[in-house]
């Protein structure tokens, strides 16, 4: 049975990919913060699935954290064969030269730095066993700008370079790097982005069909089955009524 760990999983995309993931036999690690939202997780997708799960609570951005929730996992469930690299959240919609700090840090250290974390204690194992798939979630808005989302927009970016970057690496070995790059998702994204404000959360949804977590984990679960030797490398994944990260059509 093949072992999936997922960041940031106690909500949104991650919660959707974790569901997909258990209905095609995947056991899950899965992670975040918040320890009762995981524990609870855990115990529901048990019992949904009939699939193992264990639920491991860290903070991305705290590296020591991470090698310790990595290190403490049971010899059993070392063997992660994808790791879905989703922990991510914007904050604010300010100018570039208005923007707050501490909201560019928390973007920076969770987006890119939490997921290179991952990444570099999860990748040696899976060359070792010659075996392994590593998921990035991305964003269009990685692929430009838009007003107000300079820095989130370019921790995007990042993700991007990242997965390319480590897909040449890998290219002697099995291992496949997948980079994904929704548009607009319903998720509490837009709550998180506005400090808890639901009133303008909702507004950027509005006048428009968005995608669901669902719509994107069923293409993560696409990418992971795949056949050995094709390497889903990018995908875009839009609304309909979206075309790019600024251009929305809303009725
Ligand atoms: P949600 O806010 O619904 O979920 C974010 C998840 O990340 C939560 O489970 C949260 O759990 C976890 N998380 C946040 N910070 C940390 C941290 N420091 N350490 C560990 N876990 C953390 O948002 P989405 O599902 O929408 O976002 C998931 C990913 O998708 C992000 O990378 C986002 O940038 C990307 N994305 C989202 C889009 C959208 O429109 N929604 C579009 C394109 C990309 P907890 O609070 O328990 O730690
Ligand atoms: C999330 C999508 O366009 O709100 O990455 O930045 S967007």
């Amino acid at each position: 049975m093949k072992t999936v760990l997922i960041t940031g999983a106690t909500s949104g995309i991650g919660a959707a990919c974790a569901r997909k993931f258990a209905g095609a036999g995947y056991r899950l690690i899965i992670t975040a913060r918040r320890s009762g939202q995981l524990a609870a997780m855990a115990g529901e997708l048990e019992k949904e699935f009939s699939t193992a799960v264990l639920p491991l609570c860290f903070d991305v951005r705290d590296r020591d954290a991470v090698k310790q929730a990595l290190d403490s996992l049971p010899a059993a469930w070392r063997d992660i064969n994808v790791l879905v690299n989703n922990a991510g959240l914007a904050l604010g919609l300010e100018p570039e030269y208005a923007g707050d700090f501490t909201d560019w840090e928390t973007m920076i250290d969770t987006n890119i730095k939490g997921l290179l974390y991952m990444t570099r204690l999860i990748v040696p194992g899976m060359i070792a066993r010659q075996q392994g798939h590593i998921i990035n979630i991305g964003s269009v808005a990685g692929d430009a700008a838009y007003a107000g989302g300079a820095v989130y927009c370019a921790t995007k970016a990042a993700v991007k370079i990242l997965s390319d970057g480590l897909r040449i690496d890998l290219a002697q070995t099995p291992v496949r790097v997948t980079n994904l790059k929704p548009g607009l998702v319903e998720t509490n994204f837009s709550q998180v982005r506005f400090h808890g404000d639901a009133e303008r959360a909702a507004k950027v949804y509005q006048g428009i069909q968005p995608l669901s977590g669902d719509d994107i984990a069923d293409v993560a679960l696409y990418a992971a089955q795949a056949p050995a030797h094709v390497q889903i490398a990018e995908v875009l994944i839009l609304a309909t009524h979206q075309a790019s990260g600024s251009v929305i059509y809303r009725n």
